[in-house]
């Protein structure tokens, strides 16, 4: 695939809109602005290729959660019919390819600048657009901003003493070197167990001569049972678009599986049970689907929970490592729920051990490894699957300043606020794709980025029809909105994970807000279109 685009075909001086980020919201958001309403737009790229997310994330065993079928684009019925995915859960490799061909396809690599990293953007007001740097000193021009920076790619490498000293080499998983790592005969040590640490864990010991995992919160997992797709599966996929398409988008999370209806309490102990074993056979994140009540009632939680801990001390053989393993200290699904190929599985192998980070922390990284409160654990290599400054990181790094110079950074002190995770008050002209405040990350992210980006282009279409130049939320629709963020969290049990990135508790210092929407993707469809339908309320429009 072609990691080097055409020169771009729009003068930098003429751009109607500047676009940062080139993975899935990226190219979509082009491919909307220039060929449905004939804008000039540049993508700007900090990356030497498309693909977001899938560009950076290249770890042992990066596949997504998303069973494949679902995660693409469903705007195109010939591209939808046109791609096959190989298995039930697309590798890194496989999404990366998806991605290219998109871009190749809809011809938009000729807009896209690669290395090309937004270093400052900001917004004048004498000429009603923005000015955006880039790391290569250029300075470029637009009437909108729209950030297509994905939630998760500003990787949290934590601040552990020691660790410019180490002797071996390390990595994180979300920055992992193109050229792959060779864990032949090392001594691996990984810290995290979040949704990377339990893909790349079973990957790792397949070859490292020893792996340490690292684990300070114990996660729950339900198998994955990926497979390769049959060619009956990959025919009724494209003879079904539309019906898949309709399924994803009525659903509150973005799949193409529905909630069952019943709550915990409608089946005896023996039923849910039953239930719970199919869900289980089954596999995936359509676990949390079993229940309706699973992330309202915590009393409904604790039987998912219950059954989860008890096939992990099924599974790991070793007592003592199965307690720490079941040692969980949150509802079932209140983070997001890890799915998996043989993760508890994997502490059987000779060469894991599992070392708990909660009961004896780490202190410092020394030349020769970690040190815990419990001793030294000698490493060759270390992982870090220790996460990303979640859906704020990736915007604040790019230096944005509205109105006055006020920068985003100081309008976010306390955590973001924004209206329907689009537009945020002074900061007129910037759409933020998939922004806190949006369902994104709770959500099948293809389903939410194709409706934000359609919301955006729709708003834009508007304003080119009726001439206006300029689109700014209020500061009482802000506060409306997030005012109904809080109460969408508040009414499931998703606060109550503390150690949450979603509450951007795994950064220290980031202000403690649940930051997602969590009233459902169908629901937040909904209220979108309705305010479209009322001429925008809540934002103000001007030539
Ligand atoms: O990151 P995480 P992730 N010392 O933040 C631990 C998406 N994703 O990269 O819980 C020791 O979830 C931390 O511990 P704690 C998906 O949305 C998608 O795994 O903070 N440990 C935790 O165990 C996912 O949710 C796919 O106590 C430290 C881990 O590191 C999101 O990415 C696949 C530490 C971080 O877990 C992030 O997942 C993979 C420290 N100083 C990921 N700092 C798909 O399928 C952190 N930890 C699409």
């Amino acid at each position: 695939m072609p990691d080097v685009n055409p020169a771009p075909t729009t003068a930098a001086a003429e751009l109607d809109a500047i676009i940062v980020g080139a993975g899935f919201s990226g190219l979509y958001q082009l491919l909307c602005l220039r060929d449905r309403l004939g804008m000039k737009a540049t993508v700007l790229e900090a990356g030497a290729g498309v693909g977001g997310t899938w560009y950076w994330n290249r770890y042992p065993g990066a596949r997504c959660d998303s069973e494949s079928h679902s995660y693409n684009y469903t705007f195109s019925k010939e591209l939808f019919e046109a791609w096959e995915w190989s298995e039930r859960y697309p590798q890194q490799p496989e999404i990366l390819r998806y991605l290219n061909h998109v871009a190749d396809r809809f011809d938009l690599r000729r807009d896209i600048r690669l290395n090309t990293a937004v270093v400052a953007a900001r917004f004048d007001a004498a000429t009603n657009r923005w000015l955006v740097t880039t790391a290569g000193g250029e300075t470029l021009t637009a009437q909108f901003l729209i950030t297509a920076v994905g939630c998760l790619s500003t990787a949290n490498v934590p601040n552990i003493p020691g660790l410019e000293g180490f002797a071996g080499a390390w990595y994180h998983t979300g920055q992992w070197p193109h050229e792959g790592v060779d864990f032949a005969g090392k001594r691996v040590g990984l810290v995290g167990t979040g949704s990377t640490g339990i893909q790349a864990a079973p990957v790792i010991a397949e070859t490292a001569a020893h792996l340490t995992v690292f684990q300070r919160t114990a996660n729950y997992s339900v198998p994955a049972h990926n497979a390769p797709l049959s060619a009956e599966f990959k025919q009724w996929v494209k003879a079904n678009h539309a019906e898949i398409r309709r399924v994803m988008q009525s659903t509150p999370n973005g799949h193409p599986f529905v909630i069952a209806d019943r709550s915990v309490w409608d089946v005896t102990p023996a039923e849910r049970e039953a239930l719970y074993e199919a869900a289980w056979a089954k596999g995936g994140l359509q676990f949390r689907a079993t229940f309706r009540d699973l992330l309202v009632d915590k009393a409904a939680n604790d039987t998912a929970a219950e059954f989860l801990k008890a096939k992990i001390r099924q599974i790991v053989q070793d007592p003592a490592t199965a307690a720490k393993l079941a040692d969980i200290d949150h509802p079932y699904a209140a983070k997001r729920p890890p799915i998996d190929d043989d993760y508890f599985a994997t502490f059987n192998r000779p060469n894991v051990t599992l070392v708990d980070v909660r009961a004896a922390p780490i202190q410092r990284i020394s030349p020769a490894g970690i040190v815990t409160a419990a001793g030294e654990v000698p490493l060759d290599i270390i992982v870090f699957a220790t996460g990303f400054d979640a859906m704020t990181g990736p915007l604040l790094r790019l230096g944005i300043e509205g109105e006055g110079g006020r920068k985003l950074a100081d309008a976010w002190a306390a955590g973001p606020r924004n209206t329907l995770g689009v537009q945020v008050a002074g900061f007129p002209n910037l759409f933020t794709v998939t922004g806190p405040g949006s369902p994104s990350v709770l959500c099948n992210m293809p389903v939410a980025i194709e409706q934000h980006v359609e919301w955006i282009t729709a708003c834009i279409a508007r304003m080119r029809a009726k001439g206006l130049t300029r689109v700014e939320t209020t500061e009482a629709a802000m506060d409306a909105w997030v005012a109904q963020v809080n109460a969408a969290a508040s009414a499931t049990l998703l606060p109550q994970a503390q150690h949450s990135w979603y509450l951007g508790a795994n950064v220290p210092g980031k202000p403690r807000v649940f930051m997602p929407y969590a009233g459902g993707m169908a629901h937040f469809r909904r209220i979108c279109d309705e305010v479209a339908a009322k001429d925008y309320e809540g934002f103000a429009f001007s030539a």
